[in-house]
């Protein structure tokens, strides 16, 4: 009896598709906890709102399906998000039976990836952030317009609930998504965004992903209107080129490589500078990692390795020499890893 009924279990299990096993969860935990998901519910947890929305253009970006991020500061006090991605997926989605873009605004995706294997969805980046549904639970309200497949779409949202059925509102010949929400200030102990912290951090973004162009604008009420747009045609080699602005550089073409090793994307850019101190910056999926990582221990092992050996080959370094040691080889140094 019990051995029939584990097997029926088991059956049970193996008749689900893959993408059952992403796990889709409602939006309560992250009203109830929200520093749990965006840190905190002060200014920078305030700000994360944006960058968590800004993140997905950025991934359509990086997969090659879009090359513009545009965000403005509204004067009714919203937010609005912008990228002519492929647009959030409208159709059913299989697990949910509600629209795949109800599900990506509703559901917490501790899975990961969207959809999963099954779908036919996969979020390209969307290795990092919490997803658009966190910052729709902590939204006063929140609109979602979608383009694609020469419709508009749209649907809103209340502290993450659909006030209504997604609608087609027309046609068109773009695709891409617009995500417009105003951060619900009685969760929120700080609900004034800095133009400084967002160029800030866009600037950054832009850096890391390049040839995308984001634009932001400033429409706030009592506050002076402002754009400013960031593209960065060079990527990581911009960033080095502005991180030694104004210092004298020891190699003139900055070196570079970017190469895919299994599954795994990596580009570094570095250029010695006649200064003392090291700026080595660590990235993972574009997010800074001040403490460092596995990543910059290996790289710092392979360039103190790789300018021993080239030292030696090159008879710089007599036999009787030391190798360099690793604080050597990094004096002056400004990298991005
Ligand atoms: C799920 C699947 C796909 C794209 C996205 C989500 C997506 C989400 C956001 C949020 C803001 N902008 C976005 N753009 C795209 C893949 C779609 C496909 O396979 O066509």
């Amino acid at each position: 009896m019990a051995k029939k009924e584990e097997k029926k279990v088991i059956k049970k299990k193996s008749d689900y598709g893959a993408e059952a096993i992403t796990v889709l969860e409602g939006l309560d935990p992250v009203r109830k906890r929200p520093g749990m998901y965006i840190g905190s519910t002060a200014s920078s947890g305030l700000h994360h709102l944006i960058w968590e929305v800004v993140d997905n253009g950025f991934d359509e970006a990086m997969a090659g399906h879009a090359d513009t991020v545009t965000i403005t500061l509204q004067e009714d006090g919203m937010v609005r998000v912008e990228d002519n991605g492929r647009g959030i997926p409208v159709d059913k989605h299989k697990v949910t039976g509600v629209s795949a873009l109800e599900t990506v605004l509703t559901k917490l995706h501790a899975g990961g990836k969207f959809g999963g294997e099954g779908s036919g969805y996969k979020v390209s980046g969307g290795l990092h952030g919490v997803g658009v549904s966190v910052v729709n639970a902590l939204s006063k309200h929140l609109k979602a317009e979608v383009h694609r497949d020469g419709k508009i779409w749209t649907q809103e949202y209340k502290i993450g609930k659909p006030k209504g059925k997604i609608k087609s509102a027309g046609t068109t010949k773009k695709t891409g998504t617009v995500i417009t929400f105003l951060p619900d200030d009685s969760i929120f102990t700080e609900t004034e965004f800095k133009w400084g912290t967002i160029l800030d951090h866009l600037r950054r973004q832009a850096y890391l992903t390049k040839g995308v162009t984001v634009n932001i604008h400033d429409r706030r009420k009592e506050h002076s209107q402002k754009d400013y747009s960031f593209y960065f045609e060079g990527g990581v080699l911009s960033y080095i080129k502005n991180l030694n602005l104004n210092k004298t550089v020891k190699n003139p073409t900055i070196f570079y490589v970017e190469k895919e090793i299994e599954n795994s994307k990596i580009e570094i850019a570095l250029q010695y500078n006649d200064e003392y101190n090291e700026t080595v910056l660590p990235f993972a999926n574009n997010i800074p990692n001040p403490e460092g990582g596995t990543h910059l221990v290996g790289f710092r092992t392979a360039l103190t390795r790789t300018l021993n050996s080239y030292a030696r080959n090159q008879k710089l370094l007599k036999e009787k020499d030391e190798n360099l040691a690793g604080e050597d080889v990094r004096e002056g140094l400004t990298a991005i890893v």
